[in-house]
């Protein structure tokens, strides 16, 4: 049998063989309402068929169940030719294990024409390797509307991720409507980079947003990056940021990747970043932490605000410190948890429970991993394996190359967890993150094409087994498995790339 095209990996080996469960043209589907209804739409999808929730459509019954107790996001799959069973421990295990099926779903090579599908006879036993499985969407350099959001919550809930951070502010945009500071969308949110048009989500679109990933079992993680990044929040309140830092390295990058030089006052549509701050000396400035992330606490469900750190290039290490421990502790006091880049890791006084996200790469450079070593818990997002917005390939427009060159899929997928930071194991790794930063990208069509198919192998890296300890998990498998999603990927409208070094899969 050829192997299943199941990313990420499962927990446990899959044991299959037997005859298949050969779809009905309406298959009769039981149990658990949410469940029922996310199998109805792959089913939809991937088969352009219909489920039936009547008792007497033919052939065998597919069946979710809730049976908690398990481990948390876990679930079974019993697929025999007579029934299949979905069993989650929770209603996130029972929605990844609707996903799983989503996967084996397949066409009958043997039925009448071909027209017909199975799911074959396996058993699976899953669950994830780590609590937090996260993409980032940068919404400040380019601006996405709702439904493209919304489309990326699909894809990324359909591999098993749970966290969508969203990056909501940068030089080159402010992207959430705030009551408390209505100037920064007034007067901050109209440009984006190249020139492009900017925009905003408003109050109530972000929060359906939130809620359009709860039901898909994602938590928002909203990110507003202070000191630095800030050069949008002077178009709105000019009094709160510095003027910009023209180093060798901002100049540098003006004339690599044009554009003019950043301006006190005028909306930045540039690459360069780490020339802007807010002024760190000034009281009014933590009124203004107080009142963006109070009004951002009460606009997000969730557990974590992330408050950014990174490249704040421009600003004397010790005023970095001292602020990094305030706004971590203003967003303590508001009961979130905060995250923040690794750079962060610099005060020494953060608020105890921030969790770091190290960016550096998958062999750490000087410096870098001893920063990250001083958070309790980290989130991994190396660089030069899991940054979608890296290359693809040397000849694409798309994406930048200043991780270590072009990603390829392989080394996207060739890094273990575990061994990233020296004396930093499984107990101290949140999870893995991959984030899009989108300088390069402006649409669904981009963002398809940079995470796609390398998206993948970050899930695999946030949710299955360690390196090497089960025979799925090694490149040579994930090759072949992912290459069996591209008929899955194609019907659900996902415009991913075919890299090379792959065997693509056609129905
Ligand atoms: C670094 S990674 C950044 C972003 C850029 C990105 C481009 C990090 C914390 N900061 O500001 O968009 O590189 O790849």
């Amino acid at each position: 049998m050829t192997l299943l095209p199941l990313v990420p990996a499962p927990a446990s080996p899959v044991a299959a063989g037997g005859a298949p469960f050969v779809l009905p043209p309406a298959p009769a589907v039981r149990g658990d309402a949410p469940a029922v209804a996310a199998f109805g739409r792959v089913l939809a999808a991937r088969t352009g068929g219909t489920a039936s929730t009547g008792e007497n459509a033919g052939g065998g019954v597919i069946e979710f169940r809730l049976e908690r107790g398990g481990a948390p996001e876990s679930y079974r799959i019993r697929v025999d030719g007579g029934s299949v069973t979905v069993t989650g421990a929770d209603a996130a295990g029972l929605f990844y294990g609707v996903q799983t099926l989503g996967q084996l779903l397949r066409r009958d090579g043997t039925a009448e024409g071909g027209k017909g599908w199975v799911i074959p006879a396996v058993e699976i036993i899953d669950a994830p390797r780590f609590p937090y499985r996260g993409v980032m969407l940068d919404a400040a350099r380019h601006f996405f509307p709702v439904e493209t959001v919304k489309a990326y919550i699909d894809r990324a809930s359909s591999l098993k991720f749970n966290v969508l951070h969203l990056h909501l502010t940068d030089d080159q945009g402010w992207r959430l409507q705030l009551r408390s500071r209505p100037l920064l969308t007034e007067r901050a949110a109209a440009t984006a980079v190249g020139g492009d048009p900017g925009g905003f989500y408003t109050r109530d679109e972000y929060r359906e947003l939130v809620s359009y990933a709860a039901e898909r079992h994602m938590e928002i993680v909203p990110e507003i990056d202070v000191p630095g990044h800030t050069h949008a929040v002077g178009l709105a309140y000019p009094e709160l940021v510095a003027d910009p830092v023209l180093s060798p390295e901002v100049l540098a990058a003006v004339s690599m990747f044009g554009g003019d030089e950043p301006a006190r006052g005028v909306p930045y549509d540039g690459l360069a970043v780490g020339f802007s701050s807010l002024r760190m000396n000034d009281e009014t400035v933590y009124d203004f932490l107080a009142d963006v992330f109070g009004e951002l606490a009460g606009l997000t469900p969730g557990r974590y605000l992330h408050i950014g750190g990174d490249e704040a290039l421009g600003t004397p290490p010790e005023e970095f410190a001292e602020f990094m421990r305030r706004a971590s502790s203003i967003v303590a006091d508001l009961g979130k948890v905060p995250v923040a880049w690794h750079e962060a890791g610099a005060a020494r006084l953060l608020d105890d429970a921030t969790v770091g996200q190290y960016w550096g790469y998958v062999t750490p450079q000087e410096g870098a991993a001893d920063l990250a070593r001083r958070f309790d818990q980290l989130i991994l997002s190396p660089a030069d394996a899991v940054y979608l917005d890296m290359k693809f390939d040397a000849g694409s427009p798309l994406g930048l190359t200043w991780a270590n060159g072009v990603t390829t899929l392989e080394r996207a997928y060739t890094w273990e967890p575990a061994e990233v930071i020296a004396g930093i194991d499984d107990d101290a790794i949140l999870g893995v993150e991959a984030p899009l930063w989108t300088e390069t990208a402006r649409d669904l069509g981009d963002i398809d094409a940079l995470a796609f198919p390398r998206i993948a192998a970050a899930a695999e890296a946030a949710w299955s087994p360690r390196s090497g300890t089960t025979p799925l998990r090694t490149w040579e498998s994930f090759r072949d498995r992912v290459g069996g999603l591209a008929p899955l990927w194609t019907a659900l409208g996902i415009g991913f790339t075919p890299l090379p070094g792959v065997e693509w899969q056609h129905d």
